[in-house]
């Protein structure tokens, strides 16, 4: 029997991340892989590759292939910035109190609502292409910067219209729930009907969202209001995930694994009984070390209770201009080691394979298997682990998606 492969990657060293392969980092040295129709067809050693025929063949001069990353959390559509409240934090005033104050979400709000379709557009290609650069394949947007129906709908149309044209994978969230919007200031209730009864199945009908978020918290929506829009989600057939448990302790993980959600994200604040839900329900645990270092946060989420009771830990940049203006999911392993103690071969499953998971994607993509889709990133580099320890340059030297090769123009080397 022969092969037939467009590509054959050689002299690779794979880090597939599949978990099957008992090696650290599912690897293997010495390895080809070969692509077909933008799909992995064919995995392994160099020396046990069967017959084969390969359209091209790519000689990786003894690069390591890592799945391509996938950033599971972003909220990287918006307009604006907010370094002038980096700079009342820097004098002391917190996050919170800048919230309520009238700024933070709702200050991106503003400027959101404000900005063109077109300019959107513009700003988030960018951090889009940036994103490519650093070897991400996958990468979640969720509106929020909206709260009212045509600036949800521009930005989950921003989100579509990136994944069209940007050889990416784009999953898109709608984040309705994220803060109160001036206009229902002290109706809170009020913009939880305005939310399932108008916006998400507006959104549903037109097919721009995935998956439905939340934002429970103090300064935010209580456990109830949450479980309204999760009723409303729920209806419409999609996909359940929630910032829980980032600055205090609500019951937010364990309302979203009633739910059965996906994920449940940040969770400094996560308490054992909240853990051990999410193990029962399967729900991901997305770490997002890069808002509790710029918020100079204390409290750490418990990796030991995540480990304890089996619940699959993701990691994600969280970008967006309030709590995380990061764009770079390398720097973000590194914070997860250095900051909350994960190993590199951890941070790197976290920011791949249940990445994926936290998506509902891990049939696709996230870690090196025949049948997933080809997006691998390529890294010149003599082991994984320095994926964690260099930090600044992170650009990988190519990256593919769904069997596409695309060279970073400025590589360095070869
Ligand atoms: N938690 C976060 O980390 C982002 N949203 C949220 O609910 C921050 C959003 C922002 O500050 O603009
Ligand atoms: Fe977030």
């Amino acid at each position: 029997m022969t092969l037939h492969f467009d590509t054959l990657f050689i002299n690779a060293n794979l880090a597939t991340m599949n978990p099957q392969i008992v090696a650290p980092y599912g690897t293997i040295t010495d390895a080809a892989l070969g692509v077909k129709d933008g799909r992995i067809a064919w995995l392994g050693r160099r020396a046990d590759i069967p017959n084969y025929e390969a359209g091209k063949i790519y000689d990786c001069e003894n690069a390591w292939l890592t799945p391509g990353l996938v950033d599971c959390h972003t909220h990287l559509v918006f307009g604006g910035n907010r370094a002038s409240e980096f700079e009342l934090r820097l004098q002391g005033a917190s996050y919170a109190k800048i919230a309520k104050s009238g700024g933070g979400i709702v200050s991106t709000v503003n400027a959101t609502r404000k900005t063109s379709k077109d300019d959107l557009y513009r700003q988030a290609e960018l951090r889009v292409c940036a994103m490519g650069k650093k070897g991400v394949t996958t990468i979640e947007i969720k509106s929020g910067y909206g709260l009212d129906i045509e600036t949800e709908i521009k930005m989950l149309e921003v989100a579509q219209m990136l994944a069209a044209k940007n050889n990416m994978r784009i999953q898109k969230t709608f984040l309705g729930a994220h803060a109160l919007p001036l206009e229902y200031k002290d109706r809170p209730d009020a913009y939880i009907d305005l939310v399932c009864h108008e916006i998400l199945p507006e959104i549903a009908r037109r097919k721009l969202a995935d998956a439905v978020d939340g934002f429970c918290e103090n300064i935010a929506f209580s456990v109830a209001q949450i479980r309204r829009v999760f009723e409303a989600a729920k209806k419409h057939g999609l996909a359940i995930k929630l910032h829980a448990e980032q600055l205090s302790n609500q019951g937010g993980a364990k309302l979203a694994a009633e739910f059965g959600a996906l994920s449940a994200d940040h969770l400094e604040y996560i308490d054992e009984a909240g853990v051990m839900a999410m193990a029962k329900a399967g729900t991901i645990a997305v770490l997002l070390p890069g808002a509790f270092y710029y918020l100079k946060e204390t409290q750490k989420p418990p990796i030991d209770l995540f480990e304890k009771h089996g619940v699959p830990m993701a990691l994600a940049t969280d970008f967006n201009p309030g709590s995380s203006p990061i764009s770079s999911p390398r720097l973000i392993m590194n914070m997860a080691c250095t900051l909350f103690g994960l190993t590199p071969e951890q941070a790197l499953t976290a920011i791949t394979l249940n990445g994926a998971r936290a998506l509902g994607l891990d049939g696709e993509t996230g870690s090196l298997a025949a049948g997933k889709s080809a997006d691998i990133a390529i890294w010149k580099i003599q082991h994984p682990a320095e994926l964690c320890y260099w930090v600044g340059d992170d650009d990988c030297h190519a990256r593919v998606y769904q069997g596409k090769f695309m060279k970073n123009m400025d590589s360095k080397d070869g």
